[in-house]
């Protein structure tokens, strides 16, 4: 009987998140339609993971985006900045009225991230410095005796940064179970396939002493078990490996052969609207 009932509220856990990446995905459908371009690829490939981490694992409180017991995210790709706002739109933490600025001069949705805007911890757009700040921010959080965890994103076109496997070395020196590596593998980087070959990246993760684990950044009953598992105390840091679809959810986008940076005037908004509610997953 327990074990039924811990299987229906999982699945019931799972339709609320599938539901909740729904909404994110029309946030940024909201933004691209409004700047009829941006990072719409990796926003959409990503939505899943940032989802799951905003409504099932990460402690924050959207009146108090600077509570000092938060849990911190720290998105290390400042131009995925599309999926941050969508996430702190749908937390609460920024109005829905401020979608459709994105990309603007003098806006607060900026196409790489700026930490002046609420509910950001790092200031993006130069490449290879999340996980340092994240090793940083985990260091610092232990040493305080607070039991608040760091999430860091990072994108597999990241990987070819030397600063992100002394980050590494360092994650697992320290020892830091408070620390979460989430790897956007989306098998793009810039306005093709990956420039260098970073594979096999979760064997690379290992080797640098982190607990890694490999799954479909897609699939959100994968993406809730990866991050109950990482709750567990090991003496060491935690990597997820994603493989995200960049565009997943809309089908003119996923299908775009150049999907770094996307103009979007072939995107028919309406259509992909309809297509994001359709899905059943
Ligand atoms: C240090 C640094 N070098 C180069 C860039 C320019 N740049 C911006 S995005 C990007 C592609 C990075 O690869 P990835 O994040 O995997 O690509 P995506 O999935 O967004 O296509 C590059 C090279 C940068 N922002 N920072």
């Amino acid at each position: 009987m327990e074990e039924t009932q811990r299987k229906e509220r999982r699945a019931a856990d799972i339709q609320r998140l599938r539901q909740r990446s729904k909404n994110l995905r029309q946030h940024i459908l909201t933004m691209a339609s409004g700047k009829g371009q941006g990072y719409i690829g990796q926003g959409l490939g990503i939505a899943d993971i940032l989802a799951a981490l905003y409504f099932y694992e990460m402690k924050y409180d959207p009146l108090n985006p600077r509570w000092e017991k938060r849990d911190r995210f720290v998105l290390s790709t400042g131009h995925y900045s599309i999926a941050l706002w969508a996430a702190l739109v749908e937390a609460g933490i920024l109005p829905a009225s401020e979608l459709p600025q994105y990309g603007a001069d003098q806006c607060r949705l900026e196409m790489s991230t700026i930490d002046t805007t609420p509910g950001v911890e790092m200031t993006g757009g130069s490449l290879g410095h999340g996980l340092g700040q994240a090793v940083g921010m985990a260091l610092g959080l232990r040493l305080a005796g607070e039991s608040s965890r760091v999430f860091v994103e990072l994108s597999d076109g990241e990987l070819q940064e030397g600063s992100v496997w002394e980050a590494a070395m360092s994650g697992s020196h320290f020892q830091l179970d408070n620390l979460v590596a989430i790897i956007d593998c989306n098998g793009i980087q810039a306005d093709g396939p990956m420039v260098m070959n970073i594979e096999p990246v979760a064997d690379k993760w290992r080797a640098f002493g982190w607990e890694t684990t490999e799954i479909d950044g897609n699939d959100m009953t994968q993406i809730v078990a990866v991050l109950e598992a990482a709750r567990q105390p090991l003496n060491r840091p935690k990597a997820i490996v994603a493989r995200t679809l960049p565009g997943k959810g809309v089908a003119s986008i996923e299908n775009c052969e150049k999907a770094h940076f996307l103009n979007t005037t072939h995107v028919d908004w309406n259509q992909a609207r309809r297509e994001l509610e359709l899905q059943n997953d």
